[in-house]
């Protein structure tokens, strides 16, 4: 081995307060697993000696908790973005101990690469194999390694010796031109590979290796219940329709599907569908269940970021690398959830909403409007430039406390112009070449709970004309009753009359 090697307390040793520091990595999958942690036991130890320490950290997605959850814990972190996920984290956020600005997934390489945020201090790479010309091959994530590596000033490297060598050949490392030099990226088919299979770094900048030991551990998702599996099946009867229409392709599209229980409803609806010819994904993430439908011979090929596996499974994958090596590639998240490609491959994508409206805005990231739940992930990059976009929730949270179709939505991540289909357990409402009032009625009457319709159908009553008929005084009464009483059915339109 041509590099030191450290451990993780002398690795964290290169990190400074108030640097700028980006993590390998997209979800739990590929992001560092020691010097994060060791870099937060050092911001502790600063803090209880009245010193500040905090780091800038930017990543490919959400990470894990011994990146996010062990820096926030630490309140280690001041700058942060694009996803996130852990509640330690979330917390910093809405408290304002963490600045995070959320970002498009597919926008933040560039963004580096155009000097947005400086450089980077150092990166914090996970790899399964490294060369003593310091090539490597890395774990089961990619996010934004190959831009991070090259603006960073130090590289310290976590080979996890859970990660077998034969991973060599899974990535397709690509790096596109910056403008006015920019050409065409030339993917024109999910499996097509357009890069090399390992990210070079220049040797001087490596300051060591520390030696890692953990899967990434992410958890099996819990069963599925009736609501996530209607959903699932409302999905797949709204896409074998469109089948049979004939305005998708007989051999299919590309499918996006976000991350969550309503995505592996929505595959294994797929799977058991056999009106739907064995599938292609062209994805950020590819969960537990693409491997399932891989082995089922229903899923032809997965071209995403990251496998964000569960423990069980990805030990599974990885002992079984020659079934798998044909059928998968893992590319940079400005690759995998570019809009270039996803316009040109006509990508079918299925994002989860935290709430919508009856005019088909969508709410994906602040919970009543306010509190960040993860952020607006690949979503926007998907849905924007899918060649159909449909989003799905469950018709009512908390028992009907919540309708999660409201009359406004109390933030937007993605407006009605990029919302081609609303789905719920309830039913489906296409909204294509629909006027406001139209995209309303269809959304109260097929996928609004029993519950709320009345409440919906008096809300459009209140308007005083308009395209859009909003009542802007009542438009966001949903919410202020349920902050007021806890329950969104306890809005009065007479208030409003
Ligand atoms: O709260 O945890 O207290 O029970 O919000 O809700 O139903 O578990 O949602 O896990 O499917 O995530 C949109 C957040 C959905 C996710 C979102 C409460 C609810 C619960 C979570 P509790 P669920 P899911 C691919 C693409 C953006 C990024 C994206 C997401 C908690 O899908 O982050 O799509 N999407 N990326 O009770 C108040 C409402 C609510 C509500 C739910 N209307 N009001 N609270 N909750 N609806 C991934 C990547 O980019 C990598």
């Amino acid at each position: 081995m041509a590099f030191p090697i450290l451990s993780a307390r002398e690795a964290a040793a290169h990190v400074r307060h108030n640097d700028n520091v980006g993590l390998s990595g997209f979800t739990a999958s590929g992001s560092p697993k020691v010097v994060t942690e060791a870099i937060a036991q050092h911001a502790i130890k600063e803090h209880e000696a009245g010193r500040p320490f905090k780091i800038n950290v930017f990543t490919g997605a959400s990470t894990n908790k011994w990146a996010d959850g062990a820096l926030a814990n630490a309140n280690a972190i001041n700058r942060r973005t694009p996803y996130q996920n852990t509640p330690d984290l979330r917390k910093r956020i809405n408290s304002h101990d963490a600045h995070y600005f959320d970002l498009h997934l597919s926008e933040l390489a560039q963004k580096f690469r155009y000097g947005t945020f400086g450089d980077l201090d150092v990166a914090i790479i996970e790899v399964a194999d490294v060369m003593d010309n310091g090539e490597v091959v890395l774990g089961t994530g990619v996010g934004n390694v190959p831009t991070y590596v090259t603006r960073a000033k130090k590289v310290i490297l976590e080979l996890n010796d859970k990660l077998p060598k034969e991973l060599f050949g899974l990535h397709d490392i690509y790096m596109p031109m910056d403008p006015p030099y920019r050409r065409e990226i030339p993917i024109y088919r999910p499996s097509d590979r357009i890069g090399v299979p390992t990210v070079k770094i220049s040797p001087e900048k490596i300051v060591g290796v520390v030696h890692s030991h953990s899967l990434d551990g992410v958890h099996a998702f819990t069963a599925l219940d009736d609501v996530t599996l209607q959903i699932g099946a409302n999905v797949c009867s709204f896409l074998v329709n469109e089948l049979r229409a004939g305005r998708i392709p007989k051999t299919f599209l590309p499918l996006q599907s976000g991350v969550g229980n309503v995505a592996n409803a929505v595959l294994f609806g797929i799977a058991d569908n056999k009106e739907i010819p064995p599938v292609e994904m062209y994805t950020e993430v590819m969960q537990d269940a693409v491997m399932d439908l891989m082995k089922m011979g229903r899923c032809k090929f997965g071209s995403a970021c990251s496998l964000t596996l569960s423990d069980h499974k990805e030990e599974e994958v990885l002992r079984d690398l020659s079934f798998f090596r044909d059928k998968i590639v893992l590319r940079p998240a400005e690759i995998s959830n570019n809009p270039e490609i996803i316009r040109r491959l006509g990508i079918i994508a299925m994002n989860t909403a935290l709430e919508a409206d009856i005019f088909g805005n969508i709410n994906s990231t602040h919970v009543v409007g306010t509190k960040m739940m993860n952020g607006i992930g690949g979503s926007g990059d998907f849905t924007r430039n899918g060649y159909l976009s449909i989003f799905s929730c469950p018709s009512i949270t908390k028992g009907g406390l919540i309708s999660n179709i409201v009359p406004m939505v109390s933030h937007v991540d993605h407006t009605e112009h990029s919302v081609d289909v609303l789905i719920t357990e309830q039913g489906i409402a296409d909204l294509r070449g629909k006027d406001p009032v139209q995209r309303a009625e269809t959304i109260i009457e097929n996928c609004v709970n029993p519950m709320y319709k009345e409440l919906l159908r008096d809300y459009l009553k209140l308007g005083k004309g308009g395209q859009t008929p909003h009542s802007l005084h009542a438009s966001l009464a949903f919410h202020t009753a349920f902050l007021d009483t806890g329950d969104m059915r306890n809005v009065d339109w007479a208030k409003f009359a």
